[in-house]
């Protein structure tokens, strides 16, 4: 019988990728998405979500405990699907209050009305960033589920603090859940305050580009749609109470992404503008993802130099997605984050 998913933070990135391919997937599924509507959250995302009669949207903040127990109760989802949450490091470095609030608070409010109601199953999407930074000249180095939790950001260390939440309540009441802990993730739907569709819309408008400190730092780069598998994996065969990694060991420099970028659109690397480092900023992220691959049969299948083609193809194929997010309050983002740099 067909199951009902609640996908939270659904208008988002990888949270609206995830919507799409579990209803192409799952024909006799429900997809509920509860999302607020954050500044990153866009129902222009769901426009053909909203077509579908298997799919509902409900505006919603993971905070409101009253309104999630209203919605969870009519709807008894089979599973929980967790995506919402505050993402950008830098916007964590200027106010990383509503960080605590959404990534943790918001984490533990789906848990209790899940405990409450007795919901089957929920699943935590984490980040490989609970682990902190790797040195660039150990690449013998990755992260397993066992590295210990070292958090180098407000972002990081509050979502590290949402999956100790998760943990010690699969310890303490039993709670059905998993975790999984990603890698940067690329693809369509990318908000543009993040690397690599920055790169892209400033490089069509021949805007300077700008790259963080020396431009080495190395990021674990994964095709989105192959995150969204690793978590139908998981919230279908993985094991309660486990921790899982999904990385693609694709890692890369960021001056190399931003270079390859150019390249493919045909732009000089003079636009690269070599700015004031992040603060804090975490050196190299790299993933061991054996323990999916071995328990649940997960390898990444897109290889980074057709999943970047698509994404350019994308952001050139849907400029009316980025332009109007572009126009409106991201204007005084950028310049309050790069004016001054
Ligand atoms: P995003 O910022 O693009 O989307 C977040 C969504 O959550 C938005 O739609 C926003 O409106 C919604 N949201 C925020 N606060 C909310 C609240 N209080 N109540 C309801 N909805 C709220 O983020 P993303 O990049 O799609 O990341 C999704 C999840 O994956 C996050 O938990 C993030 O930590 C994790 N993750 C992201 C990456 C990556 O590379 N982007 C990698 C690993 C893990
Ligand atoms: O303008 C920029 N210039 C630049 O050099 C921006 C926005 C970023 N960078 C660098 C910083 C990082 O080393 O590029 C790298 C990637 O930056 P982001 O796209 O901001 O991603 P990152 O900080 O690595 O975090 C992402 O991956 C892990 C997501 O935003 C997180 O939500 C996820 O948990």
């Amino acid at each position: 019988m067909g199951k009902t998913i609640i996908v939270t933070g659904g208008a988002g990135f990888i949270g609206g990728n995830f919507v799409y391919y579990m209803l192409n997937k799952y024909p006799d599924y429900k997809i509920i998405c509860v999302d607020c509507l954050t500044y990153a959250g866009n129902l222009s995302t769901l426009k053909e979500a909203l077509k579908n009669p298997n799919f509902r949207f409900e505006k919603l903040n993971i905070c409101d405990k009253t309104g999630v127990k209203k919605l969870f109760e009519e709807v008894k989802p089979d599973i929980v699907v967790n995506f919402a949450a505050e993402s950008h490091v830098d916007r964590s470095i200027e106010g990383p209050e509503v960080f605590v609030d959404t990534n943790i608070k918001g984490t533990q409010t789906l848990m209790e009305v899940c405990r409450e109601l007795n919901i089957p199953r929920y699943h935590q999407v984490s980040t490989d960033e609970v682990y902190g930074d790797l040195p660039l000249d150990r690449p013998d180095l990755f992260f397993t589920e066992t590295t210990p939790i070292h958090a180098s950001s407000p972002y990081s260390a509050s979502k590290a603090s949402a999956d100790l939440l998760v943990l010690a309540y699969c310890r303490t009441y039993k709670f059905p859940a998993t975790i999984s802990r990603c890698s940067n993730n690329y693809g369509p739907y990318h908000f543009p305050e993040k690397l690599i569709p920055l790169m892209i819309i400033n490089a069509l408008a021949d805007k300077p580009l700008p790259v963080y400190g020396d431009g080495l730092n190395v990021r674990d780069w994964l095709y989105v749609e192959d995150h969204c598998k690793a978590i139908d994996l998981i919230i279908h065969n993985g094991k309660i109470g486990e921790v899982y990694n999904i990385g693609g060991h694709n890692e890369m420099a960021n001056i190399d992404i931003v270079k390859l970028i150019l390249k493919k659109l045909d732009k000089p690397e003079s636009l690269i503008t070599f700015v004031e480092d992040r603060k804090g900023h975490d050196r190299r992220y790299a993933i061991d993802p054996t323990k999916i691959h071995e328990e649940l049969g997960w390898l990444p299948e897109t290889k980074f130099a057709d999943g970047i083609e698509k994404t350019i193809d994308w952001y050139l194929n849907h400029k009316d997605w980025w332009q109007e997010i572009i126009s409106g309050e991201y204007q005084n983002y950028y310049e309050k984050m790069y004016g001054g740099k």
